[in-house]
């Protein structure tokens, strides 16, 4: 008889984003369907920020940051984050444009991937503050695999200024 194969678990982070709707309510309740989903625990979860939008002309965000935990591999992950999305009713129209969820896989563990449909580290993750700004108050110490830097040290190069902290996470 052969051991059973022990599950090899990996921490995530993803940022979370909506500015249509009950923006708030989606946040946690996207947050609870995801701790739902087979496979993927949400370890924690920052403050909610309200932030400027990024793109074409559009409400302001809601924005949050999660750290999971998943034994589901990358695409897959990725899978269940659209899923997530496509149930709160996401219809994906223009780039940038608005929405009432929007679930990004930011960092898997320290895995560097490419691939036609998933990027890993989040391609712009170094540009964002709404990313960065709610990740630094939940995993400054995780080092970013292509930089060799910190989230702390990340979130220092990037504007703050359009970030604003709403909703600070109750413990
Ligand atoms: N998401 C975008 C585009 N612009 N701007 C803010 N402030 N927050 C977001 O989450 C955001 C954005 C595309 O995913
Ligand atoms: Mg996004
Ligand atoms: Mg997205």
């Amino acid at each position: 008889m052969t051991a059973p194969t022990p599950m090899r678990m990996v921490s995530c982070a993803i940022a979370l984003g909506s500015n249509l709707g009950d923006s708030q309510s989606i946040l946690q309740d996207a947050l609870a369907a995801l701790n739902a989903t087979e496979g993927i625990a949400v370890l924690t979860h920052s403050s909610v920020y309200q932030t400027a939008p990024v793109g074409p002309p559009q409400p302001d965000y809601l924005n949050c940051a999660a750290l999971l935990q998943t034994c589901l591999a990358p695409e897959v992950l990725l899978r269940e984050l659209l899923q997530v999305e496509a149930s709160f009713g996401r219809v994906r129209r223009e780039r940038w444009g608005p929405r009432l969820l929007d679930l990004d896989l930011i960092l898997f563990g320290d895995l560097v991937l490419t691939t036609p449909t998933l990027q890993i580290p989040h391609p712009r993750m170094h540009e964002r503050a709404f990313v960065l700004v709610p990740l630094s108050e939940i995993a400054p110490d995780w080092i970013e695999p292509i930089s060799g830097k910190t989230i702390a040290q990340l979130v220092e190069q990037v504007d703050h200024s359009g970030v604003h902290l709403l909703k600070v996470k109750e413990s």
